[in-house]
């Protein structure tokens, strides 16, 4: 039988086959290669007739679409990547690491922007036009509900993940799309102090809606690594680039240095945002940094 992985916590995994959800263990041969196990994984798996661990074991893992090592997850087709303004503050070069890695693994990246009421207008119309010019955007206020449906309609039907620093909202967004199924996952309080989130979300765990959506709740977190990417891949993974950089006059042109380059052309008429162009140059720094 086959099954998709929705959690995974202290060697147990769960493991729905389209209508229950099993528990069970890997098959020692996956435990000895040290295979993981992914939650959004599809797996094999047998009932388990002798072992009292579990109801069912699990013999293998089927091949992967994609995984992501953070938030760690498997088989997406869409990555919403949540973010507010304020309460945390957002980090845009956090955001743009999160859509590059999607756009590395061929993840559709999706932008919410969350806890609307909490920030300016101005701040918010900043943000949205940044993003909603090169990926579905939706603004949200978790507690009214505001852009909820909205947020539906771009997820509806996909296997679907919501990432983003901790206490963001995440998880309070998920409990509107959960509502029908009378599932409340834990959210928590930020920090007054240090005005991040507390991590209430621990493990990643998947949640099937009634339109055939699989929705993964994720852990957040407060900083990215790196993508282990050559600086000359990086700017493959900024799509508004690709859009123009055939009128480079350079055909291998970084946008950094060169003359008549078109995306320092579009950055000067504000076609490229300056933000997105930060992240940027810092991403490709960094991938000058890891190469050495
Ligand atoms: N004012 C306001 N508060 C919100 C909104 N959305 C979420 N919150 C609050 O923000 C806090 C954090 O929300 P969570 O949903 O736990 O955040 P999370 O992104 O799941 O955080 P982690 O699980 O730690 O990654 C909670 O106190 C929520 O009630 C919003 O739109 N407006
Ligand atoms: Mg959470
Ligand atoms: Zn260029």
């Amino acid at each position: 039988m086959t099954g998709t992985v929705v959690k995974g916590i202290g060697g147990f995994y769960f493991v729905y086959d389209g209508s229950d959800v099993i528990m069970g263990k890997a098959r020692g041969n996956l435990k000895r290669n040290k295979e993981l196990i992914y939650v959004g994984d599809i797996v094999d798996f047998d009932i388990d007739q002798n072992d009292c661990d579990g109801e069912c074991v699990i013999n293998k893992v089927i091949e992967r679409k994609n995984f992501l090592s953070r938030p760690p997850v498997s088989n997406l087709d869409m990555l919403v990547v949540v973010f507010s303004l304020v309460h945390p503050e957002v980090n845009y070069p956090v955001v743009d690491k999160l859509i590059a890695a999607c756009e590395q693994k061929g993840i559709e990246p999706a932008i919410c922007i969350s806890k609307i009421d909490l920030a300016d207008d101005d701040e918010i119309a900043r943000a949205y036009d940044i993003y909603s010019p090169i990926f579905p955007t939706v603004k949200v206020n978790a507690v009214s509900g505001e852009g909820i449906d909205e947020l539906e309609s771009i997820i509806s039907g996909r296997k679907v993940a919501l990432a983003g620093p901790s206490g963001v909202g995440k998880s309070t967004i998920s409990n509107h799309l959960l509502s029908d199924l009378g599932i409340v996952v834990e959210t928590g309080d930020i920090s007054d102090k240090t005005q991040r989130g507390r991590h209430t979300t621990r493990h990643v765990e998947i949640f099937a809606l009634g339109d055939g959506t699989l929705l993964y709740d994720t852990p957040g977190f407060t900083s990215l690594e790196l993508l282990e990417t050559e600086p000359r891949e990086i700017r493959e993974l900024f799509r508004e680039f690709k859009r123009l950089d055939h009128d480079c006059r350079y055909s291998d042109c970084m946008h950094i240095n060169e003359p008549d380059c078109a995306i320092k052309e579009a950055l000067e008429r504000a076609a490229i945002s300056s933000s997105r162009y930060e992240s940027y140059l810092l991403m490709t720094e960094e991938a000058e940094k890891w190469l050495k």
